[in-house]
């Protein structure tokens, strides 16, 4: 049975009740999960297809909501100033985040949340990791994604898509698949307000579930214009991000309050603005912000991603140590690092330079013999294709079983997307 129509803040209070009741009661339920970097697509994501779907399920659903869960604890919303400046616009709180925090811990989890009972629908990654996906692998059936299919999801996925395509943001992606059952959504809503009859009333529910749609598609935009910057970036932009954005756009205009102040680009830099607005976060925080790992060939990679270059970070280390810039943002790395066991680490920088370039930098740290072999393969291997060009003030550490340079990153194009297959290979 279908979830009744609800705004945005309703279903996420519903699903939550549903949660809890699965979990007390032992009931099935279905996951949509983004992944642990939980940046603003993979927020956005599980939250509008779980809330699609759950008002339009298809005959035989395995439950009957699907829960959207932003995979991060909640104290970790804090680090994501942009996600409060969606929040605004679409007319929800933090606190109607469903985070892992509302999962049984981990150490119960299996006994509250018996894997049969459970169907997991990866959005914004193909392979669920982790805890979770140690537990809860078998489980998942479906996807939707815009990853290098890591080919984790089954390829039968029954009533589930099955969608893994290039695309600049994987809520485009999403905000299509959906699209019909969305429409035929608001066109009953439409029309069940008319059966309630008189002129008044159909006008006010029609009021509501404009603006109800209008925060929904505020929350997909939101994540659509910030990874293809606003449409411009055409290494990033595909047929799927604008038809997305079109789309989204016009359910916004049909809601008068919406339509009358509403200016894309505007939107896009204040979201854009509060992203990079991470001057007041500590440095562990920084590097934990956008961060993603991978088991590989018996090791760990970690990959972090900045929003602010090396040398703020440095200086951002140094003000919170007392050691020289260099050394103390060493240190922190290596202590983000040691605390995750990792074999191998790597820092992403993206930034503007002073002339208004834009520019990347990619930082490696091999911590282990194994490591160092594959990090040297992939500066070799990977050199020409992410056009990588040594930085200043680069010193690679030979000994104690270690090695970490320091590039520009000069194909810009190329993101964490591309980046992290790339290290992943070389430690195969
Ligand atoms: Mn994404």
């Amino acid at each position: 049975m279908a979830v009744p129509r609800n705004s945005l803040r309703g279903f996420l209070t519903h699903a939550r009740g549903v949660l809890r009741t699965a979990i007390d009661n032992s009931q099935k339920i279905t996951f949509v999960i983004g992944n642990e970097s939980a940046d603003l697509d993979s927020m956005s994501c599980p939250i509008l297809y779980a809330y699609i779907r759950s008002m339009s399920p298809p005959t035989n659903s395995f439950s009957p909501a699907y829960v959207p869960i932003t995979n991060i604890p909640a104290s970790d919303i804090q680090l994501r100033p942009e996600y409060l400046a969606v929040f605004k616009h679409a007319n929800i709180e933090s606190k109607h985040l469903i985070t892992l925090d509302d999962l049984p811990a981990l150490s119960e989890i299996q006994s509250k949340l018996a894997p049969e009972n459970t169907k997991w629908i990866l959005v914004d990654h193909n392979a669920l990791q982790g805890q979770l996906g140690k537990i809860y692998s078998e489980r998942v059936a479906g996807v939707i994604d815009h990853h290098d299919d890591e080919r984790k999801v089954p390829k039968d996925t029954g009533d589930e898509p099955r969608i893994i395509e290039r695309s600049g943001s994987c809520t485009s992606l999403i905000a299509n698949y959906c699209r019909p059952s969305w429409d035929m959504l608001s066109a009953s809503a439409m029309s069940s307000g008319a059966a309630h009859g008189q002129g008044d009333s159909l006008s006010n529910d029609a009021a509501f579930f404009k603006r109800w749609d209008a925060d929904v598609a505020q929350l997909g935009l939101a994540s659509i214009l910030i990874d293809t910057a606003d449409l411009k970036d055409e290494n990033k932009t595909t047929e799927h991000d604008r038809k997305a954005v079109e789309y989204l756009e016009a359910k916004m205009m049909l809601c008068p309050q919406v339509a009358a102040s509403f200016d894309r680009t505007g939107f896009y830099k204040e979201i854009n603005a509060a992203k990079k607005d991470i001057g007041s976060l500590k440095l562990r925080d920084i590097l934990r912000k956008d961060y993603k790992q991978w088991d590989q060939g018996g090791q760990k990679l970690g990959v972090s991603s900045v929003v602010k270059p090396v040398d703020f970070l440095q200086k951002k280390a140094s003000e919170e140590g007392s050691a020289p810039p260099s050394e103390a943002f060493l240190e922190a790395l290596r202590d983000f690092a040691k605390e995750r066991e990792l074999g191998m680490y790597s820092l992403m920088t993206t930034s503007t330079s002073s002339d208004g370039q834009f520019q990347k930098e990619l930082l490696v740290w091999a911590f282990n013999d194994g490591a160092v072999s594959a990090a040297k393969a992939f500066a070799t291997n990977s050199k020409d294709d992410l056009g990588l060009e040594e930085w200043q003030g680069n010193s690679d550490v030979a000994g104690n079983n270690e090695w970490r340079m320091i590039w520009w990153q000069r194909r810009v194009q190329h993101s964490r997307k591309r980046v992290a297959p790339l290290l992943r290979e070389a430690m195969a």
